[in-house]
C-alpha cells in the first residue's frame, strides 16, 4: 500500500543567462490562481523551480520550492513561521498550529536550513518533514517537504488513541505472524553464529519493539496511528514498520524494510570440491543461503545444525558471498542440490515445490554426529555429515537430495505410508525420481558412500541385489524391522523401474511415473496396485503399445501381476 503520489512538475531550473522565466506549470486552475506562487514567480524571475504533490484525495501541496523566496532577510525559526505564514496560500499550513520545530543547522555555505515537521494537535504527521533553507544572507531559497494540508480534517482536539502503546505492539507481532519470543536467536545459534563469525555484534541484540502515536496521512487517509517498529534478525532479518490504527488496532500499511537486502549470485565449493553456483541474499552486510529467484510462495533456505542437535539451526551465512570454507561444503551442495530439483519439478511437470503450492524447501546440514543418513522429517530435509568413512556429508550427492524431496513430493500426493509395501514403494518412488534427476546412472549415493572405494553405491536399481535387496517377489523379506523393511523391498519396484525406463527412455517413463504417484496411487497402493496405476498412466499418455507392455514386462519381470 504505498501512497499513489501524482507529480506536477512546474518551472524549470533555467540557466543564469536566460532572464525570461520559462513556467511550464499544471494547467490546475487552482494552482494557476495562486496569488503567493505569482508573487514569488515575479520576485524570482530566473531561477524558480516547483514540484507539487498530489495526494489521492487531491489536496495539492508544493514539495519542492526553490528560488528567492523572500525579499526580506528571515532569521530564525519565529521569523521563519512569519514568513510560511505570509505564504499561507502556497503552503497552506499554520505555523503556530502546525509546524513542530524539530532542529536548525547551518552549513559550509553558510545556509541555514531549519527542520520542522507538521503536526496536528501536537502529533506529528508522519514522514511529513517541512524545511526551510536560506541563504548566507538569510534570504528563502527553499521550502522542501512534503506535508499533507488535509491531515487534520478527521482528527478532533480531543481525539484519544482507543489503544494502548503495548496494544499497537501486540497487534503488529500478530499481523506478521511471529511472537517476540520467536525472534530471539536460541543460546546455543548465538554462540555458534559469533564464533562462525557470521553474526556481527549489533545481531545479536535483542529484538527491539517500539510504538509511536502519529497522524497517518498517506493515500489521502487522515488516521490516529501508532507507527511500530519492530526490528530482529532472527530467524530472518526485519526490520518491520506496521502502522496501527489508533482506533480499532487494524493494520493500516506494514512493510519489511530491512535496508540492503537483495538477491544475489554467489558461489562455493560442495563436499567433493566441486564449483557450485548459488543463489544466496545479501541482508545488513551478510550473505545467506537463501534463494528467493524461483517463482516460488517461498524460498530455499538452507541451515546449519548447532551441535548436530538443533533444527533447524542457524542460517548458513558468509560475510562476502564466497561460500570457500571446508566447513561450508555441505551446506553448499545441500543449497544449490535442492535448488536442481526444485527445478526439475518445475521445468518437467510443472511443479511448483513439493506442495505444488511453492512452499519454502528448507534444508538443514551438519545434523547429529557421524551421522550417516539423510531424512525428510514431514517440514524439511535434514543431513548428516557421515561419519567420513562410510559416508561423505550426504548432501554432498545430487541423488540422495532427490530422493528426500521426492519422500515430500509423496507425502504430498499419492501419500503412500511409510510400511510395509507401500513404504517400500515410497522408498522406491524416491530412489526411481533420484535417477531421473541425476540422469546419467542407475546408482543411488554413490557420489558420497565410500569415498575410499570406487565404484559402489547405497542401492543399484539396474542390480538392487548388488546390495543386499530382493529383485523379485520371490526374495520379498518379511520382517517388523525397518518398517517392514521399505529399504529392502524396494528393491522390487526399483528394479522394475530399471527395466521400465530402459526400455522406453527417461522422458517416458518420467511422466508415467509421475502421472502415477500423482494420479492414481494412495496411501495403501501395493506393489499390484502401482503395476496397474503405471499401466494406466502410460496408456492415457501412449495408449495400448510398446510403451504399455514395456511397463506390463517390467512387472512381470520381478514377479508384480
Ligand atoms: C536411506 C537416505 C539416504 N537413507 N537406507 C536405514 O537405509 C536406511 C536408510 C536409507 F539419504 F541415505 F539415501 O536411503
Ligand atoms: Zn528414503
Ligand atoms: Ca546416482
Amino acid at each position: 500500500m504505498k501512497g499513489k503520489i501524482k507529480k506536477i512538475v512546474a518551472g524549470t531550473a533555467l540557466t543564469v543567462s536566460l532572464t525570461i522565466p520559462n513556467f511550464a506549470y499544471s494547467t490546475d486552475a487552482a494552482e494557476m490562481s495562486n496569488k503567493d506562487l505569482q508573487e514569488m514567480k515575479e520576485m524570482t524571475k530566473s531561477h524558480f523551480n516547483l514540484v507539487w504533490n498530489k495526494d489521492s484525495n487531491g489536496t495539492t501541496a508544493p514539495t519542492f520550492v526553490s528560488g528567492k523566496l523572500s525579499g526580506e532577510p528571515v532569521k530564525g525559526v519565529r521569523d521563519i513561521k512569519q514568513y510560511i505564514n505570509s505564504k499561507k496560500d502556497l503552503y497552506q499550513l499554520n505555523p503556530e498550529t502546525e509546524l513542530s520545530f524539530v532542529k536548525k543547522s547551518k552549513d559550509e555555505l553558510g545556509m541555514t536550513h531549519y527542520e520542522f515537521i507538521q503536526s496536528v494537535h501536537g502529533i506529528p504527521v508522519y514522514g511529513a518533514k517541512f524545511n526551510v533553507h536560506t541563504n548566507n544572507q538569510d534570504i528563502v531559497t527553499a521550502v522542501t517537504g512534503k506535508v499533507h494540508p488535509s491531515a487534520g480534517k478527521n482528527i478532533s482536539k480531543k481525539q484519544k488513541a482507543d489503544l494502548s502503546k503495548k496494544d499497537a505492539i501486540d497487534q503488529a507481532w500478530q499481523s506478521i505472524n511471529r511472537t517476540k519470543e520467536d525472534t530471539k536467536a536460541k543460546k546455543a545459534d548465538k554462540k555458534a553464529l559469533k564464533e562462525a563469525g557470521n553474526l556481527a555484534d549489533s545481531h545479536v541484540k535483542n529484538t527491539a519493539e517500539n510504538a509511536e502515536l502519529v497522524v497517518y496521512a498517506q493515500d489521502g487517509l487522515s488516521k490516529l496511528a501508532y507507527h511500530v517498529e519492530l526490528q530482529f534478525i532472527y530467524p530472518e532479518p526485519g526490520n518491520w514498520q506496521i502502522f496501527i490504527d489508533a482506533k480499532d488496532g487494524s493494520v493500516i500499511d506494514s512493510y519489511n524494510a530491512v535496508t540492503d537486502a537483495r538477491a544475489a549470485n554467489g558461489y562455493g565449493y560442495g563436499v567433493l570440491g566441486n564449483y557450485q553456483e548459488l543463489n544466496t541474499y545479501l541482508s545488513n552486510g551478510t550473505y545467506y543461503l537463501y534463494d528467493v529467484t524461483k517463482p516460488m510462495n517461498g524460498v530455499i533456505e538452507t541451515f546449519t545444525s548447532q551441535n548436530g542437535t538443533s533444527l533447524p539451526g542457524y542460517r548458513s551465512s558468509d560475510s562476502d558471498n564466497a561460500f570457500t570454507a571446508k566447513s561450508q561444503r555441505a551446506a553448499v551442495d545441500a543449497h544449490a542440490y535442492a535448488d536442481r530439483v526444485y527445478d526439475y519439478y518445475y521445468n518437467t511437470f510443472n511443479r511448483n515445490s513439493f506442495d505444488n503450492n511453492g512452499s519454502s524447501i528448507r534444508s538443514t546440514v551438519n545434523y547429529g554426529s557421524n551421522y550417516n543418513n539423510a531424512f525428510w522429517n514431514g517440514q524439511q530435509m535434514v543431513y548428516g555429515d557421515g561419519d567420513g568413512s562410510t559416508f561423505a556429508p550426504l548432501s554432498g550427492a545430487l541423488d540422495v537430495v532427490a530422493h528426500e524431496l521426492t519422500h515430500a513430493v509423496t507425502e504430498h500426493t499419492a501419500g503412500l505410508v511409510y510400511q510395509d509395501q507401500p513404504g517400500a514403494l515410497n522408498e522406491s518412488m524416491s530412489d526411481v525420481f533420484a535417477v531421473f534427476v541425476e540422469g546419467d546412472n542407475y546408482d543411488i549415493g554413490e557420489d558420497v558412500y565410500t569415498l575410499g572405494r570406487s565404484g559402489d553405491a547405497l542401492r543399484s536399481l539396474s542390480d538392487p541385489t548388488k546390495y543386499g535387496q530382493p529383485d523379485h517377489m520371490r526374495d520379498y523379506v518379511n520382517t517388523s524391522s525397518d518398517n517392514g523393511g521399505v529399504h529392502t523391498n524396494s528393491g522390487i519396484p526399483n528394479k522394475a523401474g530399471y527395466l521400465t525406463i530402459n526400455s522406453i527412455g527417461a522422458e517416458k517413463a518420467e511422466k508415467i511415473y509421475y502421472r502415477a504417484l500423482t494420479v492414481y496411487m494412495g496411501p495403501y497402493s501395493d506393489f499390484s496396485d502401482t503395476r496397474a496405476a503405471l499401466l494406466q498412466a502410460a496408456a492415457d499418455y501412449y495408449g495400448h503399445g510398446s510403451e504399455y507392455q514395456a511397463v506390463a514386462n517390467a512387472w512381470t519381470n520381478v514377479g508384480v501381476n
